[in-house]
């Protein structure tokens, strides 16, 4: 194929400040010169390591060619870098290598070399005369090449096997090992005659730009230079070079593990549907066509319907329309927006307040803002999710304290006297057990440590206090530096916010990536919650008749023989078994009573439990109703 008309070799070298970016090398016939040269230099000008200030392309006439077959290629997958070595290792013990934690040692050398080491396979001694150069294989190429066409882009892999299938063809050589130095290529290989050539999948760790190439030669000293000569002179075509399978289109292979986790779930009794209300929000509502007593809303002062809440919205709609147009920063704040932050403001007792789309965004906003890499954020056991996932976000070191234990949690602050900040940040009202943060002794130990202090009232506000304005009004104590709450439970709208010192809000404002990079909530969102709070202002006993009805159904349930309590609108009635907890919850449904199961991952496995949540519209006889049907139910 390349016996009648002359092959070239046509080599591109790109450097910028003398430093080697990339290099490759084709040997094609005359006609593919031009264009060989012409890809090659584009490979050298949009190389991902960076653009070259000098790029050279030498085309020679080739010498003697030697025809090669390639090696065959075999792959090995490995999950990790050491189980990538481990099987290299393996690979070469087999073919009389030993000494292998020791040449692997040596990549640290070739890092910075060009070429490859050329290592004596026994003694470790280097045999390069130029050991920062190290050996170039080169004068070689894919016969294809020289067969047909130019170069195409680079193919770590084909490029590979050209030069591994040369090197094991020099006088002396017995093996090769090689780790890519493209920090993103973690497939490497080893090889020699007997073994062929064997891709590793993982041979080194991600993001590690130390590769190189390893030779290991075997034979008297004297005949190195001949290795080296054949290595960086001899011509090499070789043929029948593998083309790599693209990785099979197999979506039976791409589902099943999310198929056999529902599988799991399904199985565990841990299956989620959605159900449907059709109707507004409020103690009662229609799913599927039956009338359902409701416990279970966040809605706890029936705000969410209240025809003063609802006009307030609608004329918002009808002033600014139904979508804010951006992130607040840019183009999303109205009128309405700035006015609940004021009036929130005022509510808690604090300098500014910042509202986001969701309490989920809050929680993870300001944690994420306040904490980093170096802080400690020390976090209740039974903290909700979305404080889970602020922490998790925020890279911070993250100490779990027994469920409101103060001298735990004083423990562990002690502990973390060395990082840069502490939080620490509790539920006001825990979500699914209804009991509540012990404040003044939460105050006093984060004071103590100079910790920050943040609680979350999403549970809290509108319920907890004469006021309804939540925990610090329930202990008539101090504010903790940064207060949480949700607009989308008592306030009957949607969205979070966190209310706190101006130093706090201007911080997070600038700093806190869910409120840059999120659409602002409408204004008729803001409108609704500004008017909830107003009526809440102006009803005070919403917050009392929730806490009441709170109380009563703990007082029908003992009735019947259900031990439980609570501080709050939140009646947990325990059962343990997932299973059996959703069968309860079925059965209430039957009975006309709305009480979803709560299970794993929300509580503990094995702690399911039904979560009633009262209303301050539900009366006396709802309530008796209610615990009679829980009682059958259960
Ligand atoms: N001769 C000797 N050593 C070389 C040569 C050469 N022609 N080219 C590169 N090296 C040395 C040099 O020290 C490099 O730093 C090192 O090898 C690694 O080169 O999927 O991409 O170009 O089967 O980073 C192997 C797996 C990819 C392919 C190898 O090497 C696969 C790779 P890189
Ligand atoms: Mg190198």
């Amino acid at each position: 194929m390349s016996g009648d008309s002359p092959l070239y070799c046509v080599k591109m070298r790109a450097s910028r400040d003398g430093a080697h970016i990339s290099g490759a090398e084709k040997i094609v016939p005359a006609s593919a010169v031009p264009g060989t040269a012409e890809a090659l230099a584009a490979r050298a000008l949009a190389h991902p390591k960076g653009s070259p200030d000098d790029v050279r392309i030498k085309v020679e006439r080739a010498g003697e060619i030697l025809h090669l077959p390639s090696l065959p290629v075999r792959t090995y997958k490995t999950a990790t870098a050491a189980e990538g070595m481990a099987k290299a290792a393996e690979l070469l013990a087999s073919d009389g290598v030993t000494r292998l934690p020791e040449i692997f040692a040596r990549f640290r050398e070739t890092y910075a070399m060009r070429g490859a080491m050329l290592l004596d396979a026994d003694t470790l001694e280097r045999l390069e005369p130029d050991r920062a150069r190290g050996v170039r294989a080169t004068y070689m190429d894919d016969a294809e090449s020289a067969a047909k066409r130019s170069a195409s882009g680079k193919n770590h892999y084909a490029e590979a096997i050209v030069l591994a299938t040369k090197v094991q063809a020099a006088p002396g050589v017995i093996a090769e090992i090689c780790v890519s130095d493209d920090p993103d290529y973690l497939t490497g290989y080893v090889a020699s005659s007997t073994l062929g050539y064997c891709r590793i999948t993982t041979i080194k760790e991600k993001g590690d730009p130390a590769g190189g190439r390893i030779f290991l030669y075997r034979g008297p000293r004297e005949h190195v230079p001949e290795t080296i000569r054949f290595l960086e002179k001899q011509c090499v075509l070789v043929e029948g070079v593998p083309v790599l399978a693209p990785p099979p289109e197999a979506p039976e292979t791409r589902w099943r593990g999310l198929r056999e986790d529902l599988d799991a779930v399904r199985d565990a009794g841990l299956w989620r549907t959605i159900r449907t209300c059709e109707s507004a929000a409020g103690p009662h509502t229609r799913i599927e066509g039956r009338d359902l007593l409701v416990l279970s809303s966040n809605d706890y002062l029936d705000l969410a319907r209240d025809p003063r809440v609802v006009e307030a919205a609608a004329r918002a709609v009808r002033e600014y329309g139904t979508g804010s147009g951006g992130s607040r920063l840019t183009t999303g704040s109205q009128p309405p927006h700035e006015a609940l932050e004021r009036h929130l403001a005022a509510f808690k007792g604090t300098e500014d307040a910042l509202v986001f789309g969701t309490g989920y965004m809050a929680n993870v906003g300001v944690i994420t803002a306040i904490c980093g890499r170096g802080d400690a954020i020390l976090s209740d056991e039974l903290n909700h999710a979305s404080i889970i996932d602020g922490c998790r976000l925020s890279r911070a070191d993250v100490l779990v304290y027994r469920h409101n234990d103060m001298d735990d949690l004083s423990r562990k602050l002690s502990a973390c006297r060395e990082h840069r900040r502490r939080l620490v940040v509790s539920d006001a009202v825990f979500s699914m057990d209804g009991d509540l943060l012990d404040l003044p002794r939460f105050l006093e130990t984060t004071r103590r440590h100079d910790a920050f202090s943040m609680i979350d009232e999403a549970h809290a506000t509108g319920v907890l206090g004469a006021t309804g304005r939540g925990l610090c009004e329930h202990f008539s104590c101090g504010h903790p530096d940064i207060l949480m709450g949700t607009l989308s439970k008592a306030l009957g709208a949607e969205g979070g916010f966190i209310c706190g010192s101006r130093l706090l809000v201007d911080y997070l404002r600038n700093r806190s990536r869910p409120f840059i990079f999120s659409t602002s909530f409408p204004p008729s969102v803001a409108a609704a919650a500004d008017a909830a709070l107003f009526v809440l202002e102006a009803e005070p006993w919403r917050a009392e008749a929730v806490r009441r009805n709170a109380r009563a159904l703990v007082g029908e349930l003992a009735r019947h023989g259900i031990r439980t309590r609570t501080e709050s609108a939140i009646v947990p009635i325990p059962v343990g078994d997932e299973t059996r907890a959703v069968r309860a919850s079925a059965a209430l449904l039957e009975r006309g009573v709305w009480i979803p199961a709560i299970r794993y991952p929300t509580v503990a496995r094995g702690t399911a439990r039904l979560r009633a949540a009262v209303m301050a519209s539900h009366t006396d006889e709802e309530i008796r109703f209610a615990a009679g049907a829980i009682a059958e139910a259960l």
